[in-house]
């Protein structure tokens, strides 16, 4: 892989209003002719909300389950990720043209970019949605690590960009919110990050994203046996998935991200953001959250344990 240039943080570029880092702002005139085909799988997510993850789990479902398979290439070129522009790398669109049906793509893109071929022809959508306050802080590493992002600043200042969308891919609010509007008129099936780490049976840390997986299984149409979903539950960790350099994104060059700053697979928990957050920055947040998902019955857990656990008291935590 040859890089042509430095990546030198550009700012972020506006395309119909919402923020984009620049490569990918190039990207989206030339999607616009994207040609779907019928058994193309949508993975739809704001930025760092289990993207990667439910990409690997969709492969390893496509491969029966068969490890060597997955093995074949690294997950960004298993999974095209369509509005990806970067100088002296394939792009999404270059990535999609060689992959074979069916295929799955990833995007971050909010309704407004999506190539309106997608939307007519009524792919089939999987979208991944996660606590805003564990994405917060996992995008301002991820800023801070991928170097097509503009430097972030501080955490405090990344934190209002992040509630004010003015942040790569816009407002999170909108985001979540589009796409949940789009399952009351499409195929799309809606998960949560939360859920696919939550054990079914106790309620406990441990992961377990089997539930979710048998969604996904029925979603799609097709099963697998039980033991090979055990298998893809073993290998779809985080442990497993961070040790896998197909899946954890070492074989991306330094100069593009940078995992001595931040691990591309970083912790993969859920509440992590209580490390970062201070108690006034999580009341702005909930009140900010308050006012921006009023009448959206979306529910996500965590929001409701954070504002419990506020209200006892003694910083976020
Ligand atoms: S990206 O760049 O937007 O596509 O990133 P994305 O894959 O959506 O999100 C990255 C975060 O997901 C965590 N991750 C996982 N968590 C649990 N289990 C598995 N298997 C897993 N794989 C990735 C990853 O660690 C990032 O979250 P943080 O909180 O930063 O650790």
């Amino acid at each position: 892989m040859e890089l042509m240039e430095d990546f030198s943080r550009p700012p972020l570029v506006p395309v119909k209003g919402i923020p984009l880092i620049k490569y990918f702002a190039e990207a989206i005139g030339p999607l616009q002719n994207l040609t779907v085909w019928p058994d193309d799988l949508l993975i739809s997510t704001y930025p760092k909300s289990g993207t990667t993850w439910m990409s690997e789990i969709l492969d390893m479902i496509y491969q029966d389950g068969k490890l060597e398979k997955c093995r074949r290439a690294p997950i960004y070129a298993r999974v095209p990720f369509l509005e990806f522009r970067c100088p002296g790398v394939p792009s999404g669109l270059e990535s999609l043209e060689e992959t074979p049906a069916p295929r799955l793509i990833k995007t971050h893109l909010p309704l407004s970019l999506l190539p309106q071929s997608l939307l007519d022809q009524k792919i089939k959508v999987i979208y991944v949605a996660r606590n805003p306050k564990d994405v917060a802080v996992s995008y301002y590493n991820f800023y801070n690590m991928a170097k097509v992002h503009p430097d972030p600043g501080t955490w405090e200042s990344f934190l209002e960009n992040f509630m004010d969308g003015k942040v790569s891919y816009g407002s999170w609010f909108q985001h979540v919110k589009e796409w949940w509007g789009l399952t009351h008129t499409h195929p799309v099936l809606y998960l949560f990050y939360e859920d696919m780490k939550e054990h079914p049976e106790i309620l406990s840390i441990l992961q377990n994203p089997k539930r979710e997986i048998k969604k996904v299984l029925e979603f799609l149409g097709r099963s697998l046996p039980e033991e090979t979903v055990d298998f893809i539950v073993y290998h779809t960790s985080f442990k497993k998935m961070k040790e896998n350099p197909m899946t954890n994104y070492t074989t991306i060059p330094s100069e593009i991200m940078d995992h001595g700053v931040s691990p591309f697979m970083r912790k993969g928990t859920t509440g992590d953001w209580k490390n970062t957050f201070t108690v006034a920055q999580n009341e702005r947040f909930d009140a900010h959250y308050a006012k921006t998902m009023k009448g959206c019955n979306l529910k996500f857990r965590c929001i409701c344990k954070c504002i419990c656990i506020c209200i006892l008291g003694i910083k976020a935590s």
